[in-house]
């Protein structure tokens, strides 16, 4: 291949790949570019941040590049031989002391700014006329967010909430690391076994927003997202009544929790086909799976978390009733 074309094909191939490795940011919300938009106090507290940091990274970025792209063109060989020597240029006082400077003060600017910010991100807000913060308890499990409401409900990956009121979120592990994370109401916590994080939002918009466990913690890492439902204080109230049926909180932890593995009809997928297995109806049998897991097959070529770690009765009899009328389909055993 002659030099020119050789060339041309490697700067074809250079814009591809660009153009490749853009696409994806500029298919996203908000070109990609930026975080999502905040709903919250303290994540508009870290969007805050991140935009005066992006500022000054982007001017320097642009200042930098720019020379970089000027001194190629501008001083540039022209025929010299290559071992010709520059001029020798040294000791301008002024601007070394400006480029020393400026980055300190710039470090400085942004150092300010985020203490400025952090106590509006991190404590959370005392909110006494609304009678203190509402305090949900978050249990990360192996591979599904479990709530727990003040008044005792609890709900599998959907978590609701009335709008403009100060949520306090309590996160717990159960089994391995993972990682709370709805960006549109603030940062990033992690969910360690023996330890409780804090963080707290107040969603100033009804509607849904998306979660995602932020840790790698096994095969169905990914299907551990979470939603945040942000309603009326009525919507609230009537939804904490609904999931006292167990019909309703069995169906979420039958979706939720056993049929990211078992398939949505039970007839398998990652785990076994389960739909006309008997201990699905057998209590002793069924707890003690739920308990400790299960992993019989070996060489141990697939695991079953012990997924129902800390489960309180209503939440067992919810599953058992559910399993029983909607998942279950061996012949009945007529005792
Ligand atoms: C992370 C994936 C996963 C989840 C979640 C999961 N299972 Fe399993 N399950 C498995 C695997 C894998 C096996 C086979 C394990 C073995 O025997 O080695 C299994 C086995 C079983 C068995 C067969 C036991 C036996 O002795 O034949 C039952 C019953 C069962 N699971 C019920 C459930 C129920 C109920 C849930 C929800 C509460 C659930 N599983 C959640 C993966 C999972
Ligand atoms: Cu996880």
């Amino acid at each position: 291949m002659p030099v020119s074309v050789r060339r041309r094909a490697l700067v074809l191939l250079l814009a591809l790949g660009a153009a490749l490795a853009l696409a994806g940011a500029a298919y996203a919300g908000n070109g990609g570019f930026a975080p999502a938009t905040p709903h919250s106090p303290n994540a508009s507290g870290i969007n805050d941040s991140y935009k005066l940091i992006a500022l000054f990274t982007g001017i320097i970025f642009v200042i930098v590049e720019g020379a970089l792209i000027w001194f190629i063109f501008r001083y540039r060989n022209r025929g010299r031989p290559r071992t010709a020597e520059g001029p020798q240029i040294y000791a301008h006082t002024r601007l070394e002391l400006m480029w020393t400077a400026a980055p300190v003060l710039i470090l400085a600017v942004i150092a300010a700014f985020v203490f400025y910010k952090l106590p509006g991100i991190k404590n959370v807000p005392a909110a006494k006329a609304q009678g203190g913060p509402l305090v949900i308890r978050v249990e990360a499990h192996q591979f599904y967010w479990q709530f727990t409401y003040p008044d005792g409900a609890t709900s599998i990956d959907e978590l609701h909430v009335p709008a403009n009121r100060v949520v306090r979120v309590d996160i717990h592990s159960e089994d391995v690391d993972h990682s709370w994370w709805v960006p549109e109401l603030g940062g990033k916590f992690d969910a360690i076994p023996g330890v409780t994080n804090h963080t707290w939002f107040k969603a100033n918009r009804m509607g849904t927003y998306r979660g995602q466990c932020g840790e790698f913690c096994g095969v169905f890492h990914a299907e551990m997202t979470a939603r945040v439902v942000v309603e009326s204080d009525a919507a609230y109230r009537s939804y904490l009544a609904s999931v006292r049926d167990p019909l309703i909180l069995g169906g979420q932890e039958w979706r939720g929790v056993c049929a990211k593995c078992h398939g949505l009809s039970g007839r398998g997928g990652y785990g076994p086909n389960i739909a006309v297995n008997a201990v699905l109806v057998e209590h002793a049998g069924l707890l003690r799976i739920l308990e400790h897991g299960q992993n019989q097959l070996r060489p141990v070529s697939s695991y079953m978390p012990p997924v129902g770690r800390g489960w309180t009765d209503a939440q067992v009899k919810a599953l058992e009733a559910y399993l029983k009328t909607r998942v279950y389909k061996g012949a009945p055993s007529g005792g």
